[in-house]
């Protein structure tokens, strides 16, 4: 989130430089100390999974005690787990601009089912270029990225539907449409950038993900979103900053307007539109990857059309809110029936109702338009506002007895609000400037209101110094009480944005422990040691090998000769609990393998220059990890040394060093 440093810049400077809140460092008593207690060998109450930032991954935390559970890869090569470097999950990282290895993942959302969390998938945006990815709960990995055509900056998403029919996203940066010339100047933005929402579909089985159709809208920035629940159901709301349509220097040039918009879209209207047929079908290019479970493997293929929806034409699918000053969080309430817009530059928290903004839509009780969309009155769609509540506000969450808690960047708190009467409850300090809040199913229809956890973006002087750039840091806070409590601060990784939490009873026996070998239908895979094998085939070789504790089957190999392309293809023949197999080869420009039981992985590697080179585990297995090791041959070119591989084949130790043979 961007604050314009002209506008606020001293208020700006406090709260960057982490100007101290009263009692900063005063958390906890032993009061605190045993709520985020979980004795060794208990379980979490929540899996939080939060959005990496930077990172471009997810990460897996246990509330309340903060333990780190696991990183999932998501947008970003990781060669701890060979991810984007295994030829199985290289096609992953695909895009319409080639191979992608990095993004900025900002937001997070649960597949829902009526407006409940169900614990299926996890949805993720990647906000550079954009792209949606789905974490399937079962494995803890992504199982399918989406890239999304006519966007640019995916910031304003994934929001999903509340029976994740769609997962719904919004453009940052309007640009010229995919189909238009792109070739233009940057000061014709108003004649020619545009942004977009789009509908991407979820297949209710699989989850399996495709662009429905996408509205197109006028030029400006789209930020954050939420989609409406109970009597709001089938709208969307987003907040719009930008509608001066700035192409330079935004923090001036966007931040003039006293209010921008919140834009509602009535989703359920538009796909009816589309499902009649409306809409016009454009040329597009974008990549759908898709991770199998059963062949191991990725495949990416290019999409090359989308069905494009010009609001222009649909009058009643769009309509805009007033809202004031530059509006970030666009939170709707468990009831369905309040919309908060958190404007980071403005000195109040305007809360808008559903069936007052449907009162004036039927009214007519509009203001004008903007670009041919219909502007309803401010005060026509006002709740009303939460009076001097903070400095910066960004987001907002909600807990089970109809309260809101919002954070403020440049206060460096949590504020605690009543939704209906608007009344401030409380207020608690957050070292420092937080961005978002995250209370276990805190924008669903049932928030489990126990916990809250704000993600700070600076961290000076909580932690032990570590150079230049500490970890930012996520505060627990107790939210049982009518008092919030800061119960403990834990370090995160990247930059997190949103989160979201589930209860742990959701998913934890879901979790699969183990690919059965017997499904693996991975062409190379090689499912007991008899099979393995080296096969040469031109200037490929294939070396269908195995693990198992304590060896690979083969590993003595010969014959691979300069040049070779070599592909390993190694099956994990465990059939046990977290027994992982790691695969490395010295000088590979590669990251390891690391592969499940049962499962299949490919390390490509090309024998540049002749020489013996080992390989070996990198996953300490068990008591005789260290043997878990093999030897691989490579001759010069032309040399005519046959292929060979065996598995224990010693020579005789007392036997002469042999001479290499020619
Ligand atoms: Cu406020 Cu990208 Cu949701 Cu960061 S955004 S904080
Ligand atoms: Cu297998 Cu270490």
């Amino acid at each position: 989130m961007i604050i314009p440093a002209v506008v606020l810049s001293s208020a700006l400077l406090i709260g960057a430089s982490g100007c101290k809140p009263k009692n900063a460092g005063d958390a906890t008593g032993s009061d605190a100390a045993a709520k985020v207690y979980v004795p060794p060998g208990k379980y979490d109450e929540f899996y939080n999974f939060v959005s990496g930032g930077f990172s471009g991954q997810v990460s897996v935390y246990g509330v309340p005690s903060g333990r780190l559970l696991r990183v999932i890869p998501v947008f970003s090569v990781d060669p701890e787990k060979g991810w984007g470097f295994s030829e199985e999950t290289k096609p992953m990282l695909n895009t319409s601009h080639g191979s992608v290895p990095w993004d900025d993942q900002h937001h997070l959302a649960l597949s829902q089912t009526d407006g409940v969390i169900d614990g299926r998938w996890i949805f993720a945006n990647a906000n550079n270029t954009p792209r949606v990815a789905r974490i399937d709960l079962t494995t803890f990995r992504t199982a399918e990225i989406l890239e999304i055509p006519n966007t640019a900056g995916n910031h304003s998403s994934p929001f999903i539907t509340e029976n994740s029919e769609y997962v719904i996203t919004g453009t940052r940066f309007s640009v010229p449409m995919d189909y238009e010339p792109g070739d233009v100047p940057i000061e014709s933005y108003k004649k020619n950038f545009k942004g977009t929402v789009s509908f991407i579909s979820v297949a209710p089985e699989s989850g399996e993900m495709n662009v429905a159709f996408q509205l197109l809208l006028p030029g400006m920035n789209f930020d954050l979103s939420h989609t409406g629940k109970g009597p709001s159901s089938g709208w969307f709301f987003f907040s719009c900053y930008n509608s001066e349509q700035a192409h330079t220097l935004l923090e001036v040039n966007a931040s003039k307007r006293d209010k921008d918009y919140i834009l509602a879209v009535n989703w359920k209207k538009a796909e009816e539109y589309f499902k009649a047929g409306k809409g016009t079908k454009r040329p597009a290019k974008y990549a759908h990857n898709v991770y199998n479970d059963e062949t191991h493997t990725a495949t990416s293929t290019m999409n090359t059309e989308v069905t494009v929806m010009d609001v222009k034409d649909f009058p009643d699918i769009v309509y805009m809110i007033p809202c004031p000053k530059s509006p970030h969080g666009c939170d709707v309430d468990p009831t369905g029936e309040y919309i908060v817009g958190s404007g980071k530059l403005a000195a109040l928290i305007p809360v808008f109702s559903f069936s007052k903004i449907q009162k004036a839509i039927a009214d007519k009780d509009f203001d004008g338009d903007y670009e041919g969309i219909p502007v309803i009155k401010y005060e026509a769609a006002l709740h009303g506002e939460v009076a001097k509540p903070g400095l910066g506000p960004l987001h907002t969450e909600f807990d089970d007895k109809g309260n809101a808690y919002t954070t403020f960047f440049i206060s460096s708190e949590v504020v605690k609000w009543n939704v209906k009467n608007l009344n401030i409850i409380d207020r608690i300090p957050t070292y420092y400037s937080p961005g978002h809040l995250s209370i276990p199913g805190g924008d669903t229809k049932k928030p489990y209101g126990k916990y809250l956890i704000a993600y700070n973006k600076i961290t000076k002087d909580r932690y032990l110094p570590t150079g230049p750039e500490l970890s930012q840091s996520a505060q627990l806070i107790d939210i049982s009480g009518e008092k919030m409590k800061l119960l403990a601060d834990y370090p995160s990784i990247g930059e997190p944005h949103y989160a979201q939490s589930l209860p742990a009873d959701l998913i934890k026996e879901k979790s699969v422990k183990i690919f059965k070998l017997d499904d693996n239908k991975h062409p190379y895979a090689t499912k007991g040691e008899k099979e393995s094998k080296v096969v040469r085939d031109g200037n490929k070789v294939h070396v269908y090998a195995t693990m198992v504790r304590s060896h690979f089957s083969p590993d003595n190999i010969e014959g691979i000769k300069e040049g070779d392309e070599v592909y390993f293809h190694v099956t994990n023949l465990e059939q046990d609990w977290d027994v992982p197999h790691g695969f490395a080869i010295k000088g590979a420009i590669n990251a390891e393998l690391l592969v499940m039981p049962g499962e299949t992985s490919t390390f490509k590697w090309i024998a540049a220059k002749p020489g013996i080179y080992p390989f070996y585990c990198t996953d300490f297995c068990s008591a005789l990890h260290q043997e878990m090791s093999g030897y691989i041959r490579v001759s010069a070119k032309g040399s005519n040394v046959p292929i060979a591989f065996s598995l224990g084949k010693n020579s005789d130790p007392d036997a002469a060093a042999g001479t290499p043979t020619p």
